[in-house]
């Protein structure tokens, strides 16, 4: 039985556009199932909405329908699903057009997500219009997704690319941008909203800007579609890009705007399927717009699914969005900076509601996952935007990405859980210092029972990693000169150097970390295995980390540096057994 109702919006409001009133927020969390849930018995904070947004159930519900009702492959089928399932594929771009004031639906492409639509333009712009010796501009605070495809194409045409500096606020510097572009400028590429900072780029300017010199632009909108109101006419941008899984809708489904002018003119990205007009071994001709970048079955479900997200922002109305947001961001700005030792990172005049912050003697590390264990999700790092933190001369944040359905009183939250930290961290450990010579008379095993008999009577999760900090203080740290990069365990964010030596015939470590959890691990490993005979080492069998319950503690993604840590401490005594 086909329900063709279930296509028409179902918002949470249906709202005067223009007007602005205060959005019932617990009904509104009702929509988003995830949200009432419990992580390690204590409710969900979801502040890593910068990461990926969460599904409004007419989302989940329209992606389940279709799937169950209608499947079908579109543009391809004459019988009677292939033709409702094309209708509703080609209803959702009239959405998105619709949503984001384009002057034409195929305008509107499909693409894979942000990066694949940045990856289109990067390669299918420089194609047509790029050669040796041109410019392209972006800026200091770009994702590396706007950067790596602007290289390549440098690397491959033999073309320049410019930076836009920013300052210490992490506002663009637009007298800076000015004396960047020349004849030789063909295009620029900036984001709308910095997913590290939170700045809300002038993009309007910017594009005012390159267009006074007949160059195009660009515009990231991945951190800014969920946010704001984009109407892509009135910025008169020649590109605009963004990804479906940040703006409440499914993952893998993107968006790329583009002026009909350039993508007429602009070579297929991908090709195959879809993309044709007629294919001979002589010649292939391509298909019109918006399908000639549509190679392939595309991602009808998902484009359905995202068509639903937007119709559920209209409901609630991006101007009352932007409004409850702005009060979430005034209301933890204030709190974030009466914390003494928290430094934000992105004070723009004009900002998103994220926040990115370093607690002083805390590596991100360790915050991020002490607020996980409270329920509080943020993410922790480098964002994807090395040359952003370059300019600060640090490594990356703690990073809290609000939206709308986030409460003050999650707010007040992660305020609370950062002031627990920040004892955590501050408070002097009482512990002996590690001593290297004291921990070789015990034998292995009888050190290993110790290290299960401390851990055993500990249930709470935050007490195991508090316990774990104050080791982590009592390890001698290695001096500056010894923390090369030779020594750095490869391929992990907090970063940890090891070294080993072979020493009359006993191995001895030096090992060093970032995160105190890392180096509270390190004691105890220390404790079992530093001073002992490669033999011992080689065969010894580390059951403490199970059964004093260290593992969960460390995630084999995040916490990657110490499981290859302590494969290298075994391996390297095999080496050294060998060598013997
Ligand atoms: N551009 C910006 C500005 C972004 O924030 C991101 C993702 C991307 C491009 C790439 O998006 P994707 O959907 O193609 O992966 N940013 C983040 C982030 O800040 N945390 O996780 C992903």
């Amino acid at each position: 039985m086909f329900n063709l109702n279930f296509l028409k919006s179902r918002t949470a409001n249906n709202l005067d556009k223009d007007q602005t009133i205060d959005l019932d927020i617990k009904k509104i969390r009702n929509d988003f199932p995830i949200l009432n849930q419990k992580i390690y018995d204590r409710d969900l904070v979801y502040f890593d909405n910068g990461a990926t947004t969460q599904k409004p159930q007419v989302v989940i519900e329209a992606i389940n329908q279709v799937h169950a009702d209608y499947n079908s492959n579109v543009h391809r089928g004459i019988h009677f699903l292939s033709g409702q399932m094309t209708e509703m594929y080609e209803e959702a771009r009239n959405k998105i057009q619709k949503f984001l004031n384009a002057e034409h639906p195929h305008e509107i492409i499909f693409t894979g997500g942000v990066t694949d639509s940045l990856n289109l333009v990067a390669y299918s712009f420089g194609e047509a219009y790029i050669k040796a010796g041109d410019e392209i501009i972006v800026s200091e605070m770009e994702h590396h997704s706007n950067i790596v495809p602007w290289q390549i194409v440098c690397q491959q045409k033999g073309a320049v690319l410019k930076v836009i500096p920013f300052n210490d606020q992490g506002e663009l510097l637009l007298e800076e941008y000015k004396k960047l572009i020349t004849p030789k400028t063909k295009i620029v590429a900036v984001t709308h909203v910095s997913n590290s900072l939170g700045t809300v780029n002038p993009v309007k300017e910017i594009i005012e800007i390159a267009h006074a010199h007949q160059v195009p632009v660009l515009i990231d909108g991945a951190q800014a579609i969920q946010h704001e109101e984009v109407d892509v006419q009135a910025l008169d941008c020649d590109f605009y890009a963004f990804s479906g899984h940040k703006v409440y809708g499914p993952t893998c489904i993107g968006i790329l705007y583009g002026k009909e002018r350039w993508l007429n003119e602009m070579p297929p990205y991908r090709s195959g399927g879809d993309m044709i007009d007629r294919v001979s071994f002589a010649k292939t001709t391509y298909n019109e717009l918006p399908f000639k970048f549509e190679a392939g079955t595309p991602n009808y479900i998902g484009a359905i699914g995202l068509g639903h997200a937007f119709d559920y922002l209209s409901g609630l109305g991006m101007k009352n969005i932007r409004q409850r947001e702005k009060k979430m961001l005034d209301y933890a700005g204030e709190k974030l900076s009466a914390i003494p030792g928290l430094r934000v990172y992105g004070t723009a005049e004009d900002k998103a509601c994220l926040f990115s912050f370093l607690l002083d003697g805390i590596h991100p590390y360790d915050a991020g996952v002490l607020l996980d264990r409270m329920g509080i999700a943020v993410r922790t790092g480098h964002h994807c935007t090395h040359p952003l933190w370059a300019h600060f001369q640090t490594e990356g944040s703690i990073r809290a990405s609000l939206v709308f359905y986030n409460t003050f009183e999650e707010i007040d939250a992660l305020i609370e859980a950062i002031l627990k930290i920040k004892k955590m961290a501050e408070v002097k450990s009482e512990l002996p210092a590690f001593n290297s010579a004291e921990s070789a008379q015990k034998t292995i095993e009888q050190t290993q029972q110790d290290i299960v008999a401390e851990f055993k009577g500990i249930d709470d999760w935050l007490d195991k990693y508090n316990l774990l900090i104050q080791l982590g203080k009592t390890l001698p740290a290695i001096g500056e000169d010894k923390k090369t990069d030779e020594v750095l365990i490869k391929g992990c964010q907090m970063r940890t150097w090891y070294q080993s030596s072979l020493v009359e015939g006993r191995v001895h470590f030096e090992i060093d970390s970032m995160s105190l959890v890392i180096r509270g691990a390190i004691v105890l490993l220390m404790r079992v295995l530093e001073g002992r005979t490669p033999a011992e080492i080689k065969n010894t069998d580390l059951h403490f980390i199970d059964e004093a319950g260290l593992r969960p503690l460390f995630s084999p993604t995040n916490a990657n540096s110490l499981w290859k840590m302590v494969t290298q401490m075994q391996t390297d005594a095999t080496t050294d057994e060998k060598g013997e």
